[in-house]
Protein backbone atom coordinates (compact mmCIF):
# COMPACT_ATOMS: atom_id res chain seq x y z
CA UNK A 1 0.00 0.00 0.00
CA UNK A 2 1.20 2.97 -1.10
CA UNK A 3 1.16 6.12 1.58
CA UNK A 4 2.27 9.78 2.05
CA UNK A 5 4.48 10.67 5.33
CA UNK A 6 2.92 10.16 8.27
CA UNK A 7 3.31 13.62 9.20
CA UNK A 8 1.06 14.86 5.84
CA UNK A 9 -1.44 12.89 7.11
CA UNK A 10 -0.86 13.88 10.83
CA UNK A 11 -0.97 17.64 9.89
CA UNK A 12 -4.23 17.16 8.08
CA UNK A 13 -6.05 16.00 11.34
CA UNK A 14 -4.63 18.33 13.62
CA UNK A 15 -5.53 21.20 10.89
CA UNK A 16 -8.93 18.95 11.13
CA UNK A 17 -9.06 19.31 15.41
CA UNK A 18 -8.41 23.01 15.55
CA UNK A 19 -10.77 23.83 12.39
CA UNK A 20 -13.65 22.02 14.67
CA UNK A 21 -12.73 22.85 17.63
CA UNK A 22 -14.67 20.74 20.16
CA UNK A 23 -16.31 17.34 20.38
CA UNK A 24 -15.58 14.05 18.77
CA UNK A 25 -14.53 13.97 14.97
CA UNK A 26 -16.42 10.65 14.05
CA UNK A 27 -14.40 9.17 10.29
CA UNK A 28 -15.94 6.16 8.89
CA UNK A 29 -13.47 3.68 6.36
CA UNK A 30 -15.94 1.74 3.93
CA UNK A 31 -16.55 -1.82 4.04
CA UNK A 32 -16.89 -4.87 1.23
CA UNK A 33 -19.58 -4.40 -0.31
CA UNK A 34 -21.42 -7.63 -1.24
CA UNK A 35 -22.28 -8.38 -5.34
CA UNK A 36 -24.20 -11.60 -4.82
CA UNK A 37 -23.33 -12.51 -1.24
CA UNK A 38 -21.42 -11.67 1.48
CA UNK A 39 -18.08 -13.29 0.85
CA UNK A 40 -18.15 -11.97 -3.45
CA UNK A 41 -17.74 -8.28 -3.70
CA UNK A 42 -17.35 -5.47 -5.57
CA UNK A 43 -14.20 -4.27 -6.52
CA UNK A 44 -13.26 -2.63 -3.01
CA UNK A 45 -13.12 1.17 -2.64
CA UNK A 46 -11.78 2.96 0.39
CA UNK A 47 -13.77 6.05 1.66
CA UNK A 48 -12.13 9.33 -0.05
CA UNK A 49 -12.17 11.23 3.50
CA UNK A 50 -10.80 8.23 5.50
CA UNK A 51 -8.43 7.76 2.66
CA UNK A 52 -7.50 11.66 2.79
CA UNK A 53 -7.05 11.85 7.10
CA UNK A 54 -5.84 8.16 7.85
CA UNK A 55 -4.41 6.65 4.41
CA UNK A 56 -5.17 3.11 5.09
CA UNK A 57 -6.96 1.17 1.89
CA UNK A 58 -8.76 -1.20 3.67
CA UNK A 59 -11.98 -2.45 5.44
CA UNK A 60 -12.98 -3.04 8.62
CA UNK A 61 -11.85 0.77 9.84
CA UNK A 62 -13.33 3.93 11.69
CA UNK A 63 -11.59 6.84 12.88
CA UNK A 64 -12.06 9.04 15.93
CA UNK A 65 -10.47 12.57 16.60
CA UNK A 66 -11.03 14.48 19.75
CA UNK A 67 -11.30 17.76 18.82
CA UNK A 68 -10.64 18.44 22.67
CA UNK A 69 -8.14 16.37 24.31
CA UNK A 70 -6.50 15.77 20.43
CA UNK A 71 -6.22 12.08 21.15
CA UNK A 72 -6.66 9.84 17.48
CA UNK A 73 -7.95 6.37 17.45
CA UNK A 74 -8.53 3.80 14.58
CA UNK A 75 -10.66 1.04 15.33
CA UNK A 76 -10.11 -2.08 12.99
CA UNK A 77 -9.23 -5.69 14.26
CA UNK A 78 -5.91 -7.04 14.45
CA UNK A 79 -4.79 -10.23 12.25
CA UNK A 80 -5.89 -13.29 13.48
CA UNK A 81 -4.34 -17.02 12.02
CA UNK A 82 -7.22 -17.55 9.83
CA UNK A 83 -6.41 -13.68 8.05
CA UNK A 84 -3.36 -15.01 7.27
CA UNK A 85 -4.45 -18.40 6.22
CA UNK A 86 -7.18 -16.61 3.31
CA UNK A 87 -4.85 -13.42 3.03
CA UNK A 88 -1.41 -14.43 3.81
CA UNK A 89 0.79 -12.35 6.09
CA UNK A 90 0.50 -8.71 6.44
CA UNK A 91 1.79 -5.54 8.48
CA UNK A 92 -0.41 -5.62 11.64
CA UNK A 93 -3.21 -2.79 11.98
CA UNK A 94 -0.90 -1.73 14.76
CA UNK A 95 2.08 -1.36 12.16
CA UNK A 96 -0.39 0.58 9.54
CA UNK A 97 -1.17 2.51 11.71
CA UNK A 98 1.84 3.77 12.91
CA UNK A 99 2.73 4.34 9.08
CA UNK A 100 -0.13 7.26 9.16
CA UNK A 101 1.00 8.51 12.60
CA UNK A 102 -1.81 6.62 14.55
CA UNK A 103 -0.30 5.28 17.80
CA UNK A 104 -3.49 4.11 19.61
CA UNK A 105 -5.86 1.37 17.88
CA UNK A 106 -8.61 -0.39 19.44
CA UNK A 107 -11.11 -3.24 18.65
CA UNK A 108 -14.24 -2.21 16.45
CA UNK A 109 -16.24 -3.81 19.95
CA UNK A 110 -14.84 -0.48 21.79
CA UNK A 111 -16.44 2.20 19.47
CA UNK A 112 -20.46 2.22 19.92
CA UNK A 113 -20.04 2.51 23.86
CA UNK A 114 -17.20 5.46 23.41
CA UNK A 115 -19.70 7.81 21.25
CA UNK A 116 -22.46 6.84 23.90
CA UNK A 117 -20.37 7.93 26.97
CA UNK A 118 -18.70 11.29 24.77
CA UNK A 119 -20.53 14.31 26.79
CA UNK A 120 -19.99 16.95 23.65
CA UNK A 121 -20.82 16.75 20.08
CA UNK A 122 -20.15 13.52 17.81
CA UNK A 123 -19.54 15.11 14.26
CA UNK A 124 -19.97 13.17 11.21
CA UNK A 125 -20.02 13.22 7.61
CA UNK A 126 -23.26 12.31 5.03
CA UNK A 127 -22.83 8.54 4.82
CA UNK A 128 -23.94 7.36 1.23
CA UNK A 129 -23.37 3.71 2.18
CA UNK A 130 -26.29 1.74 3.27
CA UNK A 131 -23.81 -0.31 5.82
CA UNK A 132 -22.75 2.95 7.07
CA UNK A 133 -25.95 4.64 7.36
CA UNK A 134 -27.02 1.30 9.74
CA UNK A 135 -23.98 1.63 11.68
CA UNK A 136 -24.65 5.71 12.56
CA UNK A 137 -28.36 4.80 13.14
CA UNK A 138 -27.46 2.00 15.93
CA UNK A 139 -24.29 3.93 17.30
CA UNK A 140 -25.74 7.62 17.39
CA UNK A 141 -29.96 6.51 17.91
CA UNK A 142 -30.60 8.93 14.98
CA UNK A 143 -32.98 7.58 12.33
CA UNK A 144 -31.70 6.38 8.95
CA UNK A 145 -34.01 9.03 7.02
CA UNK A 146 -32.06 12.19 9.25
CA UNK A 147 -28.67 11.23 8.89
CA UNK A 148 -28.27 13.66 6.23
CA UNK A 149 -29.59 16.40 8.07
CA UNK A 150 -27.76 15.76 11.21
CA UNK A 151 -24.07 15.29 9.81
CA UNK A 152 -22.30 18.27 11.06
CA UNK A 153 -22.34 21.24 8.61
CA UNK A 154 -18.63 22.72 10.60
CA UNK A 155 -16.95 19.61 9.87
CA UNK A 156 -17.93 18.98 6.23
CA UNK A 157 -17.40 22.33 5.28
CA UNK A 158 -13.90 22.44 7.29
CA UNK A 159 -13.51 19.07 5.45
CA UNK A 160 -14.25 21.00 1.62
CA UNK A 161 -11.87 23.82 2.76
CA UNK A 162 -9.15 21.21 3.41
CA UNK A 163 -9.57 18.79 0.49
CA UNK A 164 -10.00 21.51 -2.30
CA UNK A 165 -6.24 22.63 -2.26
CA UNK A 166 -4.49 19.86 -3.61
CA UNK A 167 -0.52 19.52 -1.97
CA UNK A 168 2.30 19.19 -4.31
CA UNK A 169 2.29 15.62 -3.51
CA UNK A 170 -1.49 15.27 -4.40
CA UNK A 171 -0.80 16.50 -7.55
CA UNK A 172 1.48 14.62 -8.54
CA UNK A 173 -0.36 11.74 -8.30
CA UNK A 174 -3.27 13.57 -10.04
CA UNK A 175 -0.62 13.84 -13.08
CA UNK A 176 0.14 10.13 -12.90
CA UNK A 177 -3.79 9.40 -13.33
CA UNK A 178 -4.62 11.94 -15.59
CA UNK A 179 -0.48 9.57 -17.83
CA UNK A 180 -2.57 6.83 -17.22
CA UNK A 181 -6.11 7.67 -18.64
CA UNK A 182 -4.41 9.68 -21.29
CA UNK A 183 -2.64 6.05 -22.77
CA UNK A 184 -6.29 4.56 -22.64
CA UNK A 185 -7.37 7.65 -24.91
CA UNK A 186 -4.56 7.27 -27.15
CA UNK A 187 -5.35 3.36 -27.49
CA UNK A 188 -8.96 4.33 -28.08
CA UNK A 189 -8.82 6.41 -31.04
CA UNK A 190 -6.01 4.19 -32.90
CA UNK A 191 -8.73 1.11 -32.51
CA UNK A 192 -12.04 2.77 -33.39
CA UNK A 193 -12.55 1.88 -36.78
CA UNK A 194 -16.08 0.94 -38.60
CA UNK A 195 -17.65 -2.26 -38.34
CA UNK A 196 -15.74 -2.69 -35.03
CA UNK A 197 -18.04 -3.53 -31.95
CA UNK A 198 -17.94 -0.34 -29.47
CA UNK A 199 -16.76 -2.88 -26.79
CA UNK A 200 -14.02 -4.17 -28.82
CA UNK A 201 -12.52 -0.43 -28.63
CA UNK A 202 -13.58 -0.54 -24.70
CA UNK A 203 -11.51 -3.78 -24.57
CA UNK A 204 -8.12 -1.65 -25.22
CA UNK A 205 -8.87 1.14 -23.03
CA UNK A 206 -9.32 -1.93 -20.01
CA UNK A 207 -6.01 -3.06 -21.14
CA UNK A 208 -4.08 -0.01 -20.67
CA UNK A 209 -6.18 0.85 -17.42
CA UNK A 210 -4.93 -2.60 -16.12
CA UNK A 211 -1.37 -2.50 -17.67
CA UNK A 212 -0.59 0.10 -15.07
CA UNK A 213 -2.33 -1.15 -12.11
CA UNK A 214 -4.83 1.29 -12.02
CA UNK A 215 -8.71 1.08 -12.00
CA UNK A 216 -11.70 3.00 -13.27
CA UNK A 217 -12.37 6.29 -11.44
CA UNK A 218 -15.97 5.71 -13.11
CA UNK A 219 -17.93 3.70 -15.56
CA UNK A 220 -16.89 4.02 -18.95
CA UNK A 221 -18.81 5.80 -21.28
CA UNK A 222 -18.00 5.05 -24.74
CA UNK A 223 -20.74 5.92 -27.10
CA UNK A 224 -21.56 6.45 -31.15
CA UNK A 225 -24.95 7.99 -29.49
CA UNK A 226 -22.58 10.89 -27.30
CA UNK A 227 -25.88 12.93 -27.65
CA UNK A 228 -26.69 10.77 -24.53
CA UNK A 229 -24.92 12.44 -21.81
CA UNK A 230 -23.77 9.22 -19.61
CA UNK A 231 -24.31 6.24 -22.12
CA UNK A 232 -22.41 3.16 -20.52
CA UNK A 233 -23.85 1.12 -23.43
CA UNK A 234 -21.60 -0.31 -25.35
CA UNK A 235 -23.20 -2.96 -28.03
CA UNK A 236 -23.32 -0.49 -30.89
CA UNK A 237 -21.39 -1.18 -34.07
CA UNK A 238 -19.36 1.56 -35.07
CA UNK A 239 -21.05 2.64 -38.27
CA UNK A 240 -19.27 4.90 -40.98
CA UNK A 241 -19.88 8.67 -40.60
CA UNK A 242 -20.44 8.62 -36.70
CA UNK A 243 -18.47 10.15 -34.46
CA UNK A 244 -17.92 8.56 -30.79
CA UNK A 245 -17.47 10.22 -27.78
CA UNK A 246 -14.99 8.21 -24.99
CA UNK A 247 -15.26 9.75 -21.58
CA UNK A 248 -13.24 7.79 -19.27
CA UNK A 249 -10.48 7.85 -16.45
CA UNK A 250 -7.80 6.07 -14.16
CA UNK A 251 -7.93 5.89 -10.43
CA UNK A 252 -4.35 5.35 -9.61
CA UNK A 253 -2.81 3.56 -6.79
CA UNK A 254 -3.42 6.67 -4.23
CA UNK A 255 -7.35 6.65 -5.22
CA UNK A 256 -6.63 9.41 -7.34
CA UNK A 257 -9.49 10.43 -10.48
CA UNK A 258 -8.64 11.79 -14.14
CA UNK A 259 -11.36 12.12 -16.03
CA UNK A 260 -10.73 12.92 -19.70
CA UNK A 261 -13.00 12.58 -22.78
CA UNK A 262 -12.17 12.56 -26.68
CA UNK A 263 -14.66 12.43 -29.81
CA UNK A 264 -13.00 10.50 -32.65
CA UNK A 265 -14.35 10.28 -35.74
CA UNK A 266 -15.24 6.55 -36.78
CA UNK A 267 -13.66 7.18 -40.17
CA UNK A 268 -10.65 8.10 -40.60
CA UNK A 269 -11.52 11.73 -40.83
CA UNK A 270 -13.68 14.18 -39.66
CA UNK A 271 -16.52 15.43 -42.02
CA UNK A 272 -16.96 19.13 -42.64
CA UNK A 273 -19.67 19.11 -40.73
CA UNK A 274 -18.18 17.61 -38.03
CA UNK A 275 -15.17 19.41 -38.39
CA UNK A 276 -17.26 22.97 -37.74
CA UNK A 277 -19.00 21.72 -34.27
CA UNK A 278 -16.24 19.87 -33.04
CA UNK A 279 -13.44 23.20 -33.98
CA UNK A 280 -16.37 24.96 -31.81
CA UNK A 281 -16.54 22.71 -29.21
CA UNK A 282 -12.52 22.84 -28.85
CA UNK A 283 -12.80 26.46 -29.00
CA UNK A 284 -14.93 26.63 -26.05
CA UNK A 285 -12.57 23.95 -23.99
CA UNK A 286 -9.06 26.33 -24.65
CA UNK A 287 -10.75 29.83 -24.32
CA UNK A 288 -12.34 28.00 -21.18
CA UNK A 289 -9.16 26.95 -20.25
CA UNK A 290 -7.23 30.43 -20.86
CA UNK A 291 -9.23 31.80 -18.44
CA UNK A 292 -8.83 30.34 -15.46
CA UNK A 293 -6.74 31.93 -12.42
CA UNK A 294 -7.50 32.38 -8.75
CA UNK A 295 -10.36 34.81 -8.04
CA UNK A 296 -12.65 34.08 -10.91
CA UNK A 297 -15.57 32.96 -10.88
CA UNK A 298 -16.56 28.95 -12.17
CA UNK A 299 -19.89 30.19 -13.62
CA UNK A 300 -18.48 32.84 -15.64
CA UNK A 301 -16.02 30.22 -17.50
CA UNK A 302 -19.36 28.45 -17.91
CA UNK A 303 -21.41 31.54 -19.33
CA UNK A 304 -18.36 32.05 -21.74
CA UNK A 305 -18.13 28.80 -23.01
CA UNK A 306 -22.01 28.93 -23.93
CA UNK A 307 -21.23 32.56 -25.04
CA UNK A 308 -19.13 30.83 -27.67
CA UNK A 309 -21.44 28.29 -28.63
CA UNK A 310 -23.88 30.80 -29.46
CA UNK A 311 -21.58 32.97 -31.55
CA UNK A 312 -20.64 29.85 -33.32
CA UNK A 313 -24.42 28.51 -33.62
CA UNK A 314 -25.12 32.12 -35.58
CA UNK A 315 -22.41 31.98 -38.04
CA UNK A 316 -23.77 27.78 -38.60
CA UNK A 317 -27.16 29.75 -38.80
CA UNK A 318 -28.75 27.90 -36.51
CA UNK A 319 -30.04 30.34 -34.13
CA UNK A 320 -30.06 34.16 -34.68
CA UNK A 321 -30.69 36.88 -32.74
CA UNK A 322 -28.79 38.72 -29.65
CA UNK A 323 -26.42 36.63 -28.04
CA UNK A 324 -25.99 38.24 -24.80
CA UNK A 325 -30.05 37.96 -24.76
CA UNK A 326 -29.66 34.03 -25.97
CA UNK A 327 -27.07 33.66 -23.08
CA UNK A 328 -29.62 35.45 -20.32
CA UNK A 329 -32.24 32.90 -21.17
CA UNK A 330 -30.39 30.58 -21.51
CA UNK A 331 -30.93 29.19 -24.91
CA UNK A 332 -27.85 27.76 -25.19
CA UNK A 333 -29.01 24.78 -22.76
CA UNK A 334 -30.91 23.20 -25.52
CA UNK A 335 -27.08 22.15 -26.75
CA UNK A 336 -24.91 21.53 -24.06
CA UNK A 337 -27.73 20.86 -21.13
CA UNK A 338 -24.58 20.16 -18.69
CA UNK A 339 -21.84 22.26 -16.87
CA UNK A 340 -18.49 22.97 -17.89
CA UNK A 341 -16.98 21.09 -14.62
CA UNK A 342 -16.50 19.90 -11.20
CA UNK A 343 -13.59 19.62 -8.66
CA UNK A 344 -11.56 16.56 -9.10
CA UNK A 345 -9.19 14.66 -6.72
CA UNK A 346 -9.57 11.67 -4.54
CA UNK A 347 -12.92 11.42 -6.01
CA UNK A 348 -13.89 11.96 -9.62
CA UNK A 349 -16.53 14.38 -8.57
CA UNK A 350 -14.64 15.51 -5.70
CA UNK A 351 -16.41 15.84 -1.96
CA UNK A 352 -19.64 15.04 -3.99
CA UNK A 353 -20.78 12.55 -1.01
CA UNK A 354 -20.56 15.98 1.43
CA UNK A 355 -22.90 18.16 -0.50
CA UNK A 356 -22.51 20.09 -4.36
CA UNK A 357 -23.02 23.17 -2.97
CA UNK A 358 -21.16 22.61 -0.08
CA UNK A 359 -18.36 22.20 -2.47
CA UNK A 360 -18.99 24.31 -5.35
CA UNK A 361 -21.24 27.23 -4.77
CA UNK A 362 -21.28 29.71 -1.62
CA UNK A 363 -22.96 32.21 0.17
CA UNK A 364 -25.26 34.61 -1.58
CA UNK A 365 -24.19 32.04 -5.22
CA UNK A 366 -27.74 30.21 -5.91
CA UNK A 367 -27.88 27.54 -8.22
CA UNK A 368 -29.52 28.36 -11.55
CA UNK A 369 -32.71 26.35 -12.74
CA UNK A 370 -32.08 26.90 -16.45
CA UNK A 371 -30.93 23.86 -17.97
CA UNK A 372 -27.51 23.12 -18.51
CA UNK A 373 -26.78 26.02 -15.79
CA UNK A 374 -28.66 24.43 -12.89
CA UNK A 375 -26.43 21.01 -13.46
CA UNK A 376 -23.13 23.27 -13.00
CA UNK A 377 -21.46 21.70 -10.04
CA UNK A 378 -18.69 24.17 -9.58
CA UNK A 379 -19.93 27.70 -10.09
CA UNK A 380 -17.66 29.42 -7.11
CA UNK A 381 -14.39 31.42 -7.05
CA UNK A 382 -11.45 29.57 -7.96
CA UNK A 383 -8.22 29.08 -5.48
CA UNK A 384 -4.99 28.73 -6.20
CA UNK A 385 -4.27 24.13 -5.58
CA UNK A 386 -7.89 23.71 -6.97
CA UNK A 387 -7.61 21.34 -9.18
CA UNK A 388 -10.80 21.40 -12.30
CA UNK A 389 -12.46 19.13 -15.45
CA UNK A 390 -13.18 21.29 -18.19
CA UNK A 391 -15.40 20.15 -20.41
CA UNK A 392 -17.89 21.63 -22.75
CA UNK A 393 -19.93 19.99 -25.17
CA UNK A 394 -22.60 19.79 -27.71
CA UNK A 395 -24.87 17.44 -28.49
CA UNK A 396 -28.35 17.55 -30.60
CA UNK A 397 -30.56 15.56 -28.48
CA UNK A 398 -33.60 14.71 -30.82
CA UNK A 399 -36.22 14.16 -27.93
CA UNK A 400 -34.76 17.45 -26.57
CA UNK A 401 -35.02 19.39 -29.62
CA UNK A 402 -38.57 17.67 -30.53
CA UNK A 403 -39.94 18.74 -27.22
CA UNK A 404 -38.55 22.31 -27.20
CA UNK A 405 -39.57 22.48 -30.55
CA UNK A 406 -43.53 21.39 -29.55
CA UNK A 407 -43.15 23.75 -26.81
CA UNK A 408 -41.91 26.49 -29.26
CA UNK A 409 -39.84 27.21 -27.19
CA UNK A 410 -37.56 30.53 -28.67
CA UNK A 411 -38.54 29.68 -31.47
CA UNK A 412 -37.42 33.98 -32.41
CA UNK A 413 -33.88 32.33 -31.43
CA UNK A 414 -33.70 28.79 -32.74
CA UNK A 415 -33.77 27.99 -36.60
CA UNK A 416 -35.64 24.73 -35.95
CA UNK A 417 -35.61 23.86 -39.75
CA UNK A 418 -32.38 23.89 -39.95
CA UNK A 419 -31.63 21.85 -37.02
CA UNK A 420 -33.38 18.83 -38.35
CA UNK A 421 -29.61 17.97 -40.70
CA UNK A 422 -28.22 17.54 -37.46
CA UNK A 423 -30.79 15.01 -35.46
CA UNK A 424 -28.41 12.67 -36.45
CA UNK A 425 -25.09 13.93 -35.51
CA UNK A 426 -24.61 12.72 -31.89
CA UNK A 427 -22.45 14.69 -29.82
CA UNK A 428 -19.16 15.83 -29.26
CA UNK A 429 -17.10 16.62 -26.04
CA UNK A 430 -13.67 17.40 -24.68
CA UNK A 431 -12.34 17.44 -21.11
CA UNK A 432 -9.33 18.24 -19.77
CA UNK A 433 -7.93 18.24 -15.50
CA UNK A 434 -6.77 21.53 -15.03
CA UNK A 435 -4.98 22.83 -11.67
CA UNK A 436 -5.24 26.91 -10.94
CA UNK A 437 -1.95 27.70 -10.10
CA UNK A 438 -0.93 31.16 -8.49
CA UNK A 439 -1.78 33.23 -11.13
CA UNK A 440 -2.93 31.10 -14.02
CA UNK A 441 -3.61 26.95 -14.45
CA UNK A 442 -1.59 24.30 -15.93
CA UNK A 443 -3.56 21.63 -17.70
CA UNK A 444 -2.34 17.76 -15.51
CA UNK A 445 -0.56 15.32 -17.79
CA UNK A 446 1.37 14.53 -20.80
CA UNK A 447 -0.85 15.78 -24.01
CA UNK A 448 -3.69 13.75 -25.09
CA UNK A 449 -4.38 14.58 -28.87
CA UNK A 450 -7.21 16.82 -29.22
CA UNK A 451 -6.78 19.11 -32.13
CA UNK A 452 -8.49 17.76 -35.51
CA UNK A 453 -5.15 17.62 -37.13
CA UNK A 454 -3.61 15.62 -33.53
CA UNK A 455 -6.72 13.12 -33.33
CA UNK A 456 -6.85 12.62 -37.40
CA UNK A 457 -2.98 11.77 -37.34
CA UNK A 458 -3.70 9.22 -34.48
CA UNK A 459 -6.43 7.64 -36.01
CA UNK A 460 -4.50 7.38 -39.85
MN1 LIG B 1 -15.96 15.13 -15.87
Amino acid sequence: MKLFSAQIYSERRSQLKKAVGSGLILLLGNDEAPMNYTDNTFRYRQDSNFLYFFGLNQPGLNGILDADSGEEIIFGNELTIDDIIWAGPQPSLNELSRKVGIYRTESPASLPAKLKDFKGKVHFLPPYRFDNKIKLNEWLGIPVSKLGEEASVLLIKFVVDLRSIKSAEEIAEMEEAVNITGEMHKAAIVATAEGKMEYEVVSRIYEKLHFYGAELSYPVIFSANGQTLHNHYHGNKLAAGRIVINDSGAENAMGYAGDITRTIPVNKTFSQKQKEIYELVLNMETSSIALLKPGIQYRDVHLDANRILLKGFSELGLVKGDVEEMLQLGVGGLFMPHGLGHMIGLDVHDMEDLGENHVGYREGLERSKQLGLKSLRLARELEAGFVLTVEPGIYFIPELIEQWKAEQKFTEFINYEKLEAYKDFGGIRIEDNVLITPDSFKILGNPIPKTVEEVEALRA
